[in-house]
């Protein structure tokens, strides 16, 4: 943990921190820019609901007036949700400028990782995490989340990657820059709403426990960088892979025809792909997020352990 003048934690995050108790961050951009408003904030709260009921207490990431927040109150999470893409969508490279203007900003996973590693938070639940885009040899789109999973020690509990992204190519880079990806329960990277993607994953642990260790265990070898679980969707929640795939499809002709770039290309396949499938999917993405959010507070409850 280092001191950074920018950052506000919640008494709540800070007093448990400072007692060795669980605590489990979660990403902004999810409520912002990845689900509508009112579910968006109606799930932020289950969300934080859920880690608690399962022993930690919750830390909500956002940039509100140019601080960064790690722990939010009820009415800042309300108005990130009401606010959606009016609120800035902030990556790494965005930062830096929201907070010279003292402005707002909704964290993705990249950003996320920062401002829980400035606080001393290691466990970080969220739905699905940016990687290479389809098309990336020509774009050369490829998020900074598999980046930041290589520099910053947080361990990210994920639902794998949407097939909106080229999950063999993410796999690869995320290779190359030396990042483990543990499949928990599973032999197989999660695609998101199915719970497989036919690309194996390095590792499989069954536990929380088991997740603890190996994370441990990379902090003792003095790695840098983070830990990737995948946790598949819950089995009664997963959709048909030919419904998805279809929809997934479309959205990402739409997003060609339309000429989408840039950070406004994972919003808008996201917002599509929920338009295209009606309210189906958008119930497995919360299904998927309260699951993902009860693995991450059960290992953090682990970790603080050891
Ligand atoms: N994938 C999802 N849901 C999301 C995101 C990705 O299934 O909400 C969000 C996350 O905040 C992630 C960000 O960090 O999109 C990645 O954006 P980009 O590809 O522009 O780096
Ligand atoms: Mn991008």
């Amino acid at each position: 943990m280092e001191f950074n003048s920018h950052l506000d934690t919640a008494e709540e995050v800070s007093d448990a921190l400072a007692a060795g108790r669980p605590v489990v961050a979660l990403e902004s951009t999810i409520i912002s820019h990845g689900m509508p408003y009112p579910k968006n904030v109606e799930t932020a709260l289950r969300v934080e609901q859920t880690v608690r009921d399962n022993g930690a207490v919750p830390a909500t990431i956002a940039v509100i007036g140019g601080r960064l927040k790690a722990g939010l109150s009820r009415e800042e999470i309300e108005y990130l949700g009401r606010t959606g893409r009016g609120v800035a969508k902030a990556s790494r490279r965005d930062l830096p400028a929201l907070v010279a203007r003292g402005a707002d900003g909704a964290t993705t996973v990249a950003t996320t990782m920062i401002i829980a590693h400035m606080a001393g938070i290691s466990v970080f639940a969220t739905g699905g995490i940016g990687g290479v885009h389809r098309g990336a040899e020509v774009t050369m789109d490829i998020s900074a989340d598999l980046e930041e999973l290589a520099h910053t020690p947080v361990m990210v509990v994920c639902a794998g990657a949407k097939a909106i992204l080229d999950l063999g190519l993410t796999l690869e880079y995320l290779e190359t820059r030396g990042v483990p990806v543990i499949g928990f329960g599973t032999d197989e990277l999660p695609a998101f709403y199915t719970r497989g993607s036919g690309f194996g994953v390095d590792y499989r642990a069954d536990t929380p426990e088991e997740l603890a260790a190996m994370f441990c265990a990379q902090r003792e070898l003095g790695y840098p960088g983070g830990m990737l679980v995948t946790n598949p969707i819950p089995e009664e929640y997963a959709m048909d892979k030919t419904v998805i795939d279809a929809a997934i499809e479309t959205a990402l002709a739409d997003a060609k025809e339309r000429g989408i770039r840039g950070k406004e290309t994972t919003p808008f396949l996201l917002a599509r792909v929920v338009e295209l499938t009606g309210g189906d999917s958008l119930e497995s993405n919360i299904r998927l997020v309260l699951n993902n959010a009860r693995v991450a507070a059960l290992t953090a409850a682990a970790l603080s352990g050891k």
